[in-house]
């Protein structure tokens, strides 16, 4: 058994190196649903349809937990799956599966607060205005997730997603850092102009931008604090098996990368992220 981690391409990448690190001993296997990305600018049932079936496919390939490291997914497909899906399959599989999301840790990550249930309907907030930047897929900026998860917990944060179509393809094809820099400025620019500052602290609400991070970091005003979601969703994962110790990952260090596209070698620009060059095998 292992931990499954999805994305529609190598976006992804960014949360599973740093899950690795953390759960080293563990089995991982990861897949890129390539040959249907980016999932940006698709309809949610599309959406929901794609991320159903990348997650049976870890479940074949012996995933125990997925995690979904893509905001699109996350935003338009996890509830819909948690519904009836994930109980089905925990069925018709007779083991523990299950589908967990990055938008909630990130969420905490970002507002200092872990999110409960109980925090929610007690409605606990506080007063006077920070400004948040999400960057992310068009899919993510009209599904308009972060403004209402944020809006749930803390009434003194105001929060601008800036959608940022096409960027994630770019890095998925491995567009050249020149190229990613001007359109990555031209985001942040767009943010700032629409709501006349800059934010004061940026989310960067698509997987694919960790991989160019130094260019958001470079764009924003020194300083800006950036939410990096690999980090918040490995802190969450670890409290999560601690709570849950029902799941098999499995412990040889496993370590496989399937897609649904043209099996090989991964872009430069991917290689430099890894620090090695990658190769994606067919799922
Ligand atoms: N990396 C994905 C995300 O975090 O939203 C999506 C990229 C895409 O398919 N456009």
């Amino acid at each position: 058994m292992a931990i499954g981690v999805f994305d529609s391409g190598v976006g992804g990448l960014t949360v599973h190196r740093e899950l690795t690190r953390r759960f080293a001993d563990r089995d991982f296997v990861y897949l890129a649903d390539q040959a249907h990305a980016p999932y940006g600018g698709l309809g949610g049932e599309a959406i929901v349809d794609l991320t159903r079936a990348g997650c049976g496919r870890l479940f074949d390939a012996g995933a125990s937990v997925v995690v979904l490291a893509c905001n699109t997914a996350s935003a338009i497909a996890l509830r819909r799956l948690q519904q009836t899906w994930i109980p089905a399959e925990r069925q018709r599989r007779g083991r523990a599966v299950n589908v967990l999301g990055i938008i909630v840790p990130t969420i905490e990550a970002a507002t200092g607060l872990p999110w409960t249930y109980e925090a929610e309907r007690a409605g606990d907030k506080v007063e006077a205005i920070d400004v948040i930047g999400v960057f992310c897929t068009a899919a993510t900026a009209i599904s308009r997730v972060y403004e209402i998860e944020i809006d749930k917990r803390r009434e003194d944060l105001a929060v601008f997603s800036e959608p940022c179509p096409g960027l994630a393809g770019l890095i998925e094809l491995g567009a050249p850092a020149d190229e990613l820099k001007v359109v990555v400025g031209d985001h942040v620019d767009a943010l700032r102009r629409r709501i006349g500052r800059h934010p004061d602290k940026a989310i960067l609400g698509c997987t694919h931008y960790e991989i160019v991070a130094d260019l958001f970091a470079q764009a924003l005003p020194p300083g800006t604090p950036v939410i990096h979601q690999p980090e918040a969703v490995s802190d969450s994962l670890a409290r999560y098996f601690e709570r849950h110790p029902e799941f098999d990952l499995g412990n040889s260090g496993r370590r496989d990368f399937l897609t649904t596209g043209q099996p090989g070698p991964q872009s430069e620009l991917v290689a430099q992220f890894w620090g090695a060059p990658l190769s994606f095998e067919a799922a």
